[in-house]
């Protein structure tokens, strides 16, 4: 069966069918359309999209993925370090872009244009083929490319499309980014592989996703809280079907407040950029604050032991999650080495987040086991990362950085920093232009010396108490 398999078999041509912001394609119109990039592509293994919020995007990475492509969407608001590591690191051939950029230093352009259409019918690829490489922070350094084949994106969506009742009656709505598996494995392959309609609102604001008349919601935690905030806008969700939140953990007071002001209890599922999402809760099943429910589909999971041992499954035992199955990743690109590290010795994969599981088999999440991986708004933000960033503004000397609680990100990006005459808000700039802008920190400390152990190591427990 093809990847993107009922947008293959589409024959319906009224408009609408895929909406982004305020521009559509009937489900033929996005075919013909896709087909006509995927003609351009003359046989690229790798093309790189920048990933903005547009029907540019949607159609450029459909395209892509018709020709057989590896696609790497690229954060549109990257920094010339991380576009540049991103267009070097995957290999890029060519860069899909719109007509009239100018982009320096970068692989050969294709022009994307949506008015062009063609009925080439590209053959099917092999479903071990890569479908996406998409770049996630690790605890430190440069983001890796997360490989992801075709299979692994299929078995996903067909796990979701069961554990969801998602059919092609639901008109799924967001406003997600479109370079991660949220916003675009789920929030834009999803309907073309089960062949709902979809309307991506540009940015999540929450009078949005009030005015956008969907049955089935995606949302991170972040936009959830600012939605329960917003009384008249979770209310307006009443006539939906299912409210969907992933990527970070749903507080319990979100939770309580959409369901009272929408009538549902949002249902929560768990992934994550190298293993897809694995474990959701089923919308014909219980939904509980905290919980995240169940393996998909032929997902298995387990929880161990700092030495490795088994934990049982009793609620309250509490362990990494290792996970197998069909929507696992086939490694990251070029780095052996880091692959290495996330596989134990029988082949499971180690999530690093720490869990329990109910007898039920219900899973929660309790927490992450490295502090230098950080949550805000849903995005995943390595502390490495941004301790380069702010080492390379020659004001820093010592920087640290670390996830700090905060009401509406869930956690903020919290840098420590010793240095020379610099401010705040010039080091938030600072990191806002080399990297994406969601990895700046939120608040910069100065301080006069980080605290080190007897090793020289920076001691980041006790950064908050300084
Ligand atoms: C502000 N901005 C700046 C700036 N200050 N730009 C440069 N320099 C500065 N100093 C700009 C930003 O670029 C942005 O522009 C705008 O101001 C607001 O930015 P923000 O403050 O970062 O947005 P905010 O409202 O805080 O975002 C909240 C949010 C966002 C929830 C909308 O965090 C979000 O979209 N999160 C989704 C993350 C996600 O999809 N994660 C899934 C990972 S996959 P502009 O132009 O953009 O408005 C995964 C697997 C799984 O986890 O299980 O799903
Ligand atoms: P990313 O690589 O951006 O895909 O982030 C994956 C991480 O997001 C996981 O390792 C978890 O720490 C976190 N995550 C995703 N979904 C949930 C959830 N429902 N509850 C808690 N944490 C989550």
């Amino acid at each position: 069966m093809p990847l993107l398999s009922r947008l293959a078999e589409a024959t319906d041509e009224r408009p609408g069918a895929i909406r982004v912001q305020d521009r559509s394609l009937s489900w033929v119109e996005l075919r013909r359309a896709a087909a006509a990039v995927a003609d351009d592509l003359r046989g690229a293994t790798r093309v790189a999209v920048p990933a903005t919020a547009s029907l540019e995007t949607v159609v450029g990475v459909v395209g892509g993925l018709l020709a057989g492509a590896a696609v790497v969407p690229v954060p549109p608001d990257a920094g010339p370090m991380e576009r540049d590591h991103i267009l070097r690191d995957s290999g890029a051939e060519l860069l899909l872009a719109v007509p009239g950029t100018r982009e320096a230093d970068s692989p050969p352009l294709v022009p994307l244009n949506l008015a062009r259409r063609s009925d080439t019918r590209h053959p099917e690829p092999d479903p071990a083929a890569t479908a996406l490489i998409l770049y996630t922070s690790g605890t430190t350094g440069a983001p890796k490319g997360a490989v992801l084949s075709r299979r692994a994106v299929a078995a996903c969506l067909d796990g979701l499309a069961d554990s969801w009742a998602w059919t092609p009656d639901d008109l799924l709505v967001h406003g997600l980014p479109l370079f991660h598996v949220h916003g675009l494995v789920l929030g834009v392959l999803g309907p073309l592989r089960v062949g709902s309609r979809l309307r991506h609102v540009g940015r999540p604001h929450p009078e949005r996703y009030a005015g956008a008349g969907g049955s089935l919601y995606f949302g991170v935690p972040t936009i959830w809280s600012r939605i329960a905030a917003q009384p008249a806008a979770a209310r307006a969700l009443r006539g939906a079907r299912l409210l969907v939140s992933g990527s970070a953990a749903l507080p319990e007071p979100v939770f309580t407040a959409l369901a009272g002001l929408t009538g549902h209890r949002p249902l929560e599922r768990y992934g994550m950029t190298e293993t897809l999402v694995t474990v959701s809760a089923r919308a014909d099943g219980p939904r509980r604050p905290g919980i995240v429910g169940v393996p998909l589909p032929g997902v298995h999971t387990r929880v161990r032991d700092e030495h490795g041992g088994p934990l049982p499954a009793d609620g309250a035992a509490m362990g990494e999650l290792q996970v197998r199955g069909g929507t696992l990743f086939d490694g990251y690109l070029n780095r052996p080495d880091a692959d290495a590290a996330t596989r134990t010795a029988d082949g499971w994969f180690r999530t690093g987040d720490v869990a329990t599981v109910d007898p039920d088999g219900a899973h929660r999440i309790v927490g992450r086991a490295a502090t230098d991986l950080i949550k805000s708004g849903g995005y995943r933000i390595g502390a490495g990362e941004v301790e380069d960033a702010l080492l390379a503004h020659p004001g820093v000397r010592e920087a640290a950085v670390v996830g700090t609680p905060h009401p509406d990100l869930g956690q903020q990006v919290t840098a420590y920093v010793v240095g020379d005459g610099v401010t705040e808000a010039e080091l938030i700039d600072f990191v806002a232009r080399h990297l994406s802008a969601h990895k700046r920190p939120r608040q910069v400390r100065l301080v006069g010396a980080l605290p080190r152990n007897a090793m020289g190591k920076v001691q980041k427990t006790l950064l908050t108490e300084t």
